[in-house]
């Protein structure tokens, strides 16, 4: 897969995308990954890529021409142009799944109060956000999208961290899990994990991943957890 960038901050890429698994992908082919610095499409002597925003109003917007330059000279035929934008469609595990089938993926990353509204309709494909907060710019989420879609791409992770992806606890969330020692400051480790006995060990997996996302996340439970107390009606 080839993986591109259009950012103000191409220095923040480097780093984070040459370690470990991202790094060995980049090695080994499997990723193609480029950066473009959008300042690159400018034409003036200060290389502007912002303005004011029509009808007032505080702060400052990417401006359209060196967006629209830049993505139309990047782009091919199969290339699925994304903005990275606090008002995008929330990031998921699924939308990583999507987006590790394409073949080519230019990633565009916003600063100051966000782009002009042309930017969105007519040039960008789709628009992502990875979470309810806001950042300086897009160049992080950018990064969580690539090290979330790299993991994914074919013979990228090992056979035991690939695995674990398509396992039963798929939407749920991790049992607790422990290495040795089997006793670590007066904490035991649970006594079923040293049974040896491996349906009763599955089956203890499977409930605890269960309470702790009823605990903590249910709603990643497909179906709304009971409630305690019936919930009041006006
Ligand atoms: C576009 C519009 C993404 C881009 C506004 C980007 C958070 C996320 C930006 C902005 C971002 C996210 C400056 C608010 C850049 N912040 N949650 N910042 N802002 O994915």
């Amino acid at each position: 897969m080839k993986i591109e960038v259009l950012t103000l901050f191409p220095a923040m890429f480097t780093g984070p995308l040459d370690e470990s698994i991202i790094k060995r992908a980049r090695e080994s082919g499997k990723l193609e990954f480029k950066l473009h610095n959008l300042r690159d499409w400018t034409h003036d002597r200060h290389k502007t890529v912002d303005d004011r925003p029509f009808g007032g109003g505080p702060g400052m917007l990417m401006k359209p021409e060196p967006l629209f330059e830049a993505v139309e000279s990047l782009r091919g035929e199969r290339t699925r142009v994304i903005l990275m934008s606090p008002g995008g469609r929330k990031f998921d595990q699924s939308i990583a799944r999507e987006l590790a089938k394409e073949t080519d993926l230019l990633l565009v990353t916003g600063h100051y109060e966000g782009f002009d509204e042309r930017v969105r309709t007519a040039l960008a494909d789709d628009e992502l956000s990875i979470g309810d907060y806001v950042l300086t710019n897009g160049a992080l989420p950018a990064m969580i999208v690539i090290d979330a879609v790299t993991r994914l791409l074919p013979g990228v992770l090992g056979d035991d961290d690939s695995s674990r992806d398509e396992s039963f606890s798929e939407g749920l969330l991790e049992y607790p899990q422990y290495t040795r020692p089997a006793e670590f400051r007066g904490m035991p480790v649970p006594e079923v994990l040293l049974s040896g006995n491996h349906a009763e060990i599955a089956k203890w997996r499977r409930e605890q991943a269960r309470l702790r996302t009823v605990a903590r996340r249910p709603d990643l439970l497909q179906r709304e957890p009971t409630p305690d107390v019936a919930p009041k009606t006006e």
